[in-house]
């Protein structure tokens, strides 16, 4: 092994030294308490998928590697915030809304960034895509959060949400990123075909939990109950899994493929 790639080895372990002192300290995590003990399994799934992704970094084509270490970023920033709502939950078994948006507002944009870039390796993508799906990204998540938090009706945000939503599926399916995409290598093309099929089918889990959580499972008043409280946790918590998880094995997939197909016809 070479200096600069035991250099690079460090990398993960730097961020690993750097984790806020709470990711250690569980209060109390009952053997029975379900959704604490996603929130961490998470936490370490999130962690050790951000080491895999840095160190393969090192493995796959120049144009790849800045996929990867966005993919990494993703992972990281998932696995610290689940640290965080671990705690609350376990602590005050409130939904951690804060920390989860949070995580989602920094999350979801660099995975928008994804689609850019993978466009962007083989020469195909605009400046204005990028743009509109960031517009349809925070539209859809700045509602989301005011109806969760109690800022705007639920239902209002809720709706607003579904909006911004559309406008991104719009978008990656018959506006530009779409079209462009059409002309990209196959590794390119089932990367990006499999990427919508996450923001399609793996992102309409979260509205299920949003109205399981507040339309669904309230009780006479219209108050949401602890059952709604769990439910609508565990039904994120899956959802980060499938769209932060899967998302990032189907860029790195891409990576790796493309690499063992070298035939510059197809690049
Ligand atoms: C890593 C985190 C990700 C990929 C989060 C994605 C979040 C969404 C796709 C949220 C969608 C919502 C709607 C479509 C309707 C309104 C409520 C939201 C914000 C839960």
């Amino acid at each position: 092994m070479t200096l600069t790639k035991l250099l690079k080895g460090l990398v993960p372990v730097g961020l690993l030294t750097a984790l806020p002192s709470s990711a250690f300290a569980a209060a109390n995590l009952a053997s029975d308490d379900f959704v604490g003990i996603s929130f961490w399994l998470i936490s370490m799934a999130m962690l050790s998928a951000t080491i895999f992704f840095l160190w393969e970094v090192q493995n796959v084509e120049g144009k790849w590697k800045t996929s990867l270490v966005v993919g990494a970023l993703v992972c990281f920033i998932a696995a610290v915030h689940y640290f965080y709502m671990r705690d609350v939950w376990v602590a005050t078994g409130e939904t951690p809304t804060v920390y989860r948006y949070i995580d989602w507002l920094l999350t979801v944009p660099l995975q928008m960034i994804e689609f850019y870039l993978i466009l962007a390796a083989i020469g195909l993508a605009s400046a204005g895509m990028f743009w509109r799906l960031l517009i349809g990204t925070m539209v859809m998540l700045v509602a989301g959060f005011m109806g969760e938090a109690g800022y705007i009706n639920a239902m209002v945000g809720f709706v607003i949400g579904i909006l911004g939503w559309f406008y991104i599926l719009y978008e990656i399916f018959a506006g530009d990123a779409g079209k462009q995409a059409g002309q990209a290598s196959p590794a390119v093309q089932s990367a990006f075909g499999n990427m919508r099929l996450v923001v399609t089918i793996g992102w309409a889990i979260y509205p299920l939990g949003y109205v399981l959580g507040y339309f669904v499972m309230v009780d006479a008043s219209g108050a949401t109950t602890a059952a709604a409280s769990q439910t609508l946790n565990v039904v994120y918590n899956l959802a980060d899994i499938v769209n932060k998880l899967a998302f990032c094995l189907l860029v790195w997939y891409a990576a790796t493929s493309d690499n063992k197909n070298l035939n510059p016809a197809s690049a």
